[in-house]
């Protein structure tokens, strides 16, 4: 049995792993788990990963949940080029270091801002009071401040020359609130500039392949009937309001 994957491409990190398999030429099944008709939920899936969240894989007799975890089996398993995922001890541990870091700073930020700005109130039709939309934007301004000071300074890419699992990780992240309508990359021009060196290392093609949802998500929640969301209300609420 060959290598699945299990993705929802409006997700983030299954944008990374997906665009990661293709740009490696890394045959793979592709098996769609919509989340907002919520196939997370269904038995089946439930086999492959009881934390219910994609992306995952199956590889054989093997099931692994987490984007980073998968990221870097594949990048270890198909010994992708170099520049990905180094070997060099101290390149690798600056690649793992973002990649430690995004989850709790740019990833979670960023899509707190697709669900108050998008999802939750032109979607489900309910109001996100003012002072959690205010906060959810200082707080990925925050991490952005971080993200060029830091992790970025002034090289082309995070770890140096070249993309790595890093940058790929940011980007797909940095993407989500752009979707939904805020620019984060107007007035930050060097953020701009490493956002079209990723895309243009990734391929624009590739690139717009796996952002096409994403992008269309504006229109989505137009036209989508918000009963769909009801299952989901208590979770969302909890989790973001
Ligand atoms: N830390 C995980 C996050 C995975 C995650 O939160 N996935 C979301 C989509 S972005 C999901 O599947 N959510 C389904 C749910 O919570 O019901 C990773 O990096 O893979």
């Amino acid at each position: 049995m060959g290598l699945e994957i299990y993705l929802d491409l409006l997700s983030q990190p299954c944008r990374s792993v997906y665009i990661f398999a293709k740009k490696n030429n890394i045959q793979f099944d592709y098996k769609k788990i919509s989340l907002f008709d919520g196939e997370q939920y269904s038995e089946e899936f439930g086999k492959i990963s009881l934390i219910r969240k994609v992306p995952a894989i199956k590889d054989g007799d093997f099931c692994l949940a987490e984007s980073v975890a998968i990221l870097t089996y594949l990048a270890e398993k198909f010994n992708t080029p170099d520049h990905w995922y180094p070997a060099d001890l101290q390149k690798r541990a600056l690649v793992n270091e973002y990649l430690s870091w995004q989850h709790s700073a740019i990833r979670i930020h960023g899509s707190k801002i697709l669900w108050l700005k998008l999802m939750i109130p032109k979607a489900m039709g309910m109001e996100v009071p003012k002072e959690k939309m205010d906060l959810a934007i200082e707080n990925l301004e925050d991490a952005l401040k971080v993200f060029e000071e830091k992790f970025l300074q002034d090289r082309p890419f995070i770890i140096g020359d070249q993309i790595s699992l890093a940058d790929l990780v940011a980007i797909v992240e940095i993407i989500q609130p752009v979707a939904a309508g805020l620019d984060v990359f107007e007035n930050r021009p060097k953020l701009k500039a490493w956002k079209d060196r990723v895309k243009e290392a990734i391929g624009a093609e590739l690139f717009d392949e796996a952002h096409k949802s994403i992008w269309s998500c504006q229109e989505y929640v137009e036209t989508v009937d918000p009963k769909k969301f009801e299952p989901f209300k208590p979770k969302i609420v909890k989790y973001f309001l």
